[in-house]
């Protein structure tokens, strides 16, 4: 799985960069044979999954030892670290980078066991637990070295959460596997990209937006190799500046926690505002249209899936059709080049703020946890920076937006909050007492 850590850049002191504490692939190695010695014959183990050489040591200890990590949200209210930890059954480990050993217990998995688990919305209730095996993580970062031509010449940059499948997998897996040399840069500011002198950029199209307004950093990645967006749709306008102000189109790539990036942009191809690219190798997509249409549920097979949701079994049956291709939830159409678009969610639960995804329901619940609050409902609108910002409706005696705010943000992650509070006196609702949020929104929120 890690290739790259049996030599390629094995004596290089800067071989990877986190929030500006860099270290040698060979102490990397050390420090992560150190945590491999402490969880091995764990059934999994939890790490405070900062920007920090500290979570990477933690999951490279994780694959080494073969015991599935479960990365925590740094930001994570009680309420969510609390559901994390117990679902998971891990237990969280304190990592020392200083601490090294020189050789590396035997790894007890098997290539098709679990090796990582990450926690993500659903549309209604607490987080999931994602599986994937190290032959679905390895499949998938395979498939992205063909498709960006991604290998050892290149500098990755980026500075998203070590937590989810853009930073982490991508992000951290996928320089320790193509050997390419890493720099996080901690928080992703344009003017920290601007300086890190990378090859190739990884960014939330949040990141890209900030960018791409502010046109000197822009310029400074004019001498990259391939600008990379995902996670949520890169808006044209940013797409068209980037491009110029930069020289480099960007490649636009889809994917989600449970099927790792399944459709990307390729190097070798001129990218088109608006479109994902193709299917990377080994997967195979389908659109399931209602008759005489084009545009319908994204379906997908191939071997970046995940192995099912921890513990879950019918939730994981759930999200695959009968003749077992997996249900995205994303809605798309294909182009006759092959060219896919990704044109909405099929659910108005799930959002995406700044590249994160957060299911309504979670942040509703948080919300009625509150003593003050009768009724929620929260949705995902329009907004040029996050893509979609919260906004939530309640029904609330004596509390203010700002108290309502903190108290989700406190419970919760601090991206799960409500950017925006309205109070309203109740909440529409049909005939079997669901809330019909979209009569909460004004035409041009819809
Ligand atoms: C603000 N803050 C609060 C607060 N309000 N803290 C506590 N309580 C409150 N009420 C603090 C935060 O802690 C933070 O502090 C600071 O304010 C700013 O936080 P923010 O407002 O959340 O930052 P923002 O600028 O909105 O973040 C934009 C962003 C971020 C782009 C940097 O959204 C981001 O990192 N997105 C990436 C998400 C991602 O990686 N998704 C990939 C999913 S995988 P401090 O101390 O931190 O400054 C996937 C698969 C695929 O989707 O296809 O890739
Ligand atoms: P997550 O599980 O956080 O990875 O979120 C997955 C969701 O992000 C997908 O179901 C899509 O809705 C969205 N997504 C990821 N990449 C893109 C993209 N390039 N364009 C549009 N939506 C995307």
């Amino acid at each position: 799985m890690l290739k790259a850590l049996h030599g390629i850049h094995g004596d290089r002191a800067d071989a990877v960069t986190i929030a500006g504490r860099s270290t040698s692939y060979e102490d990397l190695l050390g420090a992560a044979r150190a945590v491999a010695a402490d969880v091995a014959g764990a059934p999994a183990f939890a790490v405070t999954a900062t920007a920090s050489l500290e979570t990477v040591a933690a999951v490279v200890g994780g694959l080494l030892a073969g015991v599935p990590v479960v990365p925590l949200p740094p930001d994570a209210g009680p309420a969510e670290r609390e559901h994390i930890l117990r679902d998971s059954g891990a237990a969280l480990v304190e990592v020392d980078f200083a601490r090294r050993a020189a050789a590396s217990v035997p790894c007890t998995a098997g290539p098709d066991d679990p090796a990582l688990i990450l926690y993500t919305s659903g549309t209604t209730g607490a987080p999931k637990g994602v599986v994937h095996t190290a032959t679905a993580l390895a499949a998938g970062l395979d498939a992205l070295a063909d498709a960006w031509q991604w290998s050892a010449e290149d500098t990755l940059v980026h500075g998203l959460p070590l937590f989810h499948v853009h930073g982490l997998v991508l992000g951290v897996l996928g320089a320790l596997r193509t050997g390419s040399r890493l720099v996080h840069t901690g928080r992703p500011t344009p003017a920290a990209y601007a300086a890190a002198g990378g090859s190739l950029y990884f960014g939330v199209p949040t990141v890209w937006s900030r960018i791409a307004a502010d046109p000197a950093a822009a310029a400074a990645l004019s001498g990259a190799r391939l600008l990379v967006s995902g996670s949520a749709p890169l808006p044209t306008p940013v797409f068209r500046s980037l491009a110029r102000l930069t020289g480099h189109a960007p490649l636009e790539r889809y994917g989600m926690t449970e099927t790792l990036i399944t459709l990307s942009a390729r190097a070798d191809a001129v990218p088109r505002p608006g479109t994902v690219g193709t299917p990377v190798a080994g997967v195979r997509t389908r659109i399931a249209a209602e008759p005489g249409a084009d545009i319908g549920e994204l379906q997908l097979t191939g071997p970046t899936l995940f192995s099912g949701y921890l513990g879950r079994p019918e939730a994981t049956a759930a999200s695959y059709t009968e003749d077992g291709w997996f249900r995205t939830g994303d809605i798309a159409a294909i182009d006759a080049d092959g060219l896919h678009r990704i044109v909405g969610r099929a659910s108005i639960d799930m959002i995406k703020s700044g590249g994160y995804r957060i299911g309504a329901g979670e942040v509703e619940n948080a919300l009625l946890d509150h003593p003050a609050v009768s009724e929620a409902a929260v949705v995902g609108v329009p907004d040029t920076d996050l893509g979609q910002r919260i906004v939530a409706f309640v029904v609330a005696e004596g509390v203010g937006a700002t108290e309502l705010t903190d108290f989700v943000a406190a419970h919760l992650s601090v991206h799960k909050r409500p950017r925006e509070v309205r109070f309203v006196a109740s909440l529409p609702r049909n005939a079997m007492g669901k809330p019909q949020k979209r009569l909460l929104l004004s035409p041009e929120e819809r």
